[in-house]
């Protein structure tokens, strides 16, 4: 009886002394007092060894022993793992997660987006090309005259360091770059961004985005340009929309037309989105000029072609109802969450 009650004394002494500072260290420590063939286990043992009348004495003992190296396993467990909550068995796994913000598509990627996946269903191949271009690519091989107002310092930026190179003002310089690589039958969109040296205000800026397209084939005719740009405008805008053609001008093309669709504000009766006239601009078109297919040396009597130019956004405008084209680039939180999510 004393000798056990030395010996418990003796393993009170070793287990405070103990001192673990991993995880297996601790699980050595429980292993060797709380485990199933552990000194705990061991002692308790005895107990049916202990005389009838010393059992409730013994047995008092016996417990303050199990509870002492209980909560010596408790302070190394703590002192192994300080935070308690990061132990497996304390997390709840059923919690919901946090919140985290999540960004909006920008409105002119989503209109850029619709515009070339309708083009993609009729077979355009989309292409790319340098923002900062020579002056051959964005004017020259689109039959732009040398004396033309567009390449004028007041309408074009030039690069300071190497006014040979400018900042492409059409994305026509990257058809000019398909033009040059690949023959005939070629249909091809440039989306991209372009610059044009505008006082900014809510109509100008000095950069916005453009579609343009090129389809060039043996008989291409005017008709395919009005039917492949209908189905554009049916498809972003609705079946309800009406469309129509006036003459107009460009250089690279001939002939040259600007297309209207019917007002989508008023839907035709007038209001100042149309200023009263029922129609609003959409893009402009035409047949590509002769001369510019010979710069690439596509032969114009054996092929033709049409294109087409459009501001993203002037689309976005009209479909989103964008009033301010510096909206587009304010970057202001209140603008961009009104188009969350819109894809
Ligand atoms: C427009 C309007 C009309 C156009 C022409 C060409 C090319 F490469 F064939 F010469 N690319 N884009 C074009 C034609 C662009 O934008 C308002």
């Amino acid at each position: 009886m004393e000798q056990l009650l030395q010996q418990i004394e003796g393993y009170k002494q070793e287990a405070a002394a103990y001192t673990a500072t991993d995880a297996d260290a601790v699980e050595a420590y429980r292993i060797k007092y709380l485990g199933t063939k552990g000194i705990v286990k061991a002692v308790m043992a005895e107990m049916r060894n202990v005389p009838n009348e010393n059992k409730k004495a013994f047995g008092q003992i016996l417990n303050e022993f199990k509870l002492f190296i209980e909560s010596k396993y408790d302070a190394l467990k703590d002192a192994a793992a300080p935070s308690a909550a990061n132990t497996q068995d304390d997390i709840d796994w059923s919690l919901p997660g946090d919140d985290f913000a999540v960004g909006t598509r920008h409105p002119l990627t989503v209109v850029r987006n619709q515009i070339v996946s309708i083009f993609k269903r009729l077979g355009f191949a989309v292409a790319e090309g340098p923002e900062i271009e020579d002056d051959w690519h964005n004017f020259g091989a689109m039959n732009l005259p040398e004396d033309h107002p567009a390449r004028d310092m007041q309408d074009t930026f030039y690069i300071n360091q190497n006014p040979a190179w400018l900042l492409r003002t059409h994305t026509s310089s990257v058809q000019a770059r398909v033009m040059e690589k690949q023959k005939p039958p070629i249909r091809v969109i440039c989306p991209g961004r372009v610059y044009r040296n505008e006082t900014i205000s809510a109509r100008a800026h000095c950069f916005f985005h453009q579609v343009e397209g090129l389809c060039i084939d043996e008989h291409v005719s005017f008709a395919d340009l009005k039917q492949t740009l209908y189905f554009f405008v049916q498809e972003m805008f609705g079946k309800d929309v009406r469309v129509r053609f006036r003459p107009s001008y460009f250089p690279f093309t001939e002939p040259s037309a600007e297309m209207d669709i019917s007002c989508l504000i008023c839907g035709g009766s007038g209001c100042n989105v149309c200023k009263h006239t029922g129609w609003v601009e959409i893009l402009g078109s035409g047949m590509v000029h002769p001369k510019v297919l010979e710069n690439f040396n596509i032969d114009p009597n054996k092929y033709t072609g049409f294109a087409f130019g459009m501001g993203i956004e002037r689309v976005c405008q009209l479909k989103y109802r964008v009033n301010d084209l510096r909206l587009y680039s304010q970057n202001d939180v209140r603008f961009l969450r009104q188009f969350t999510g819109v894809v």
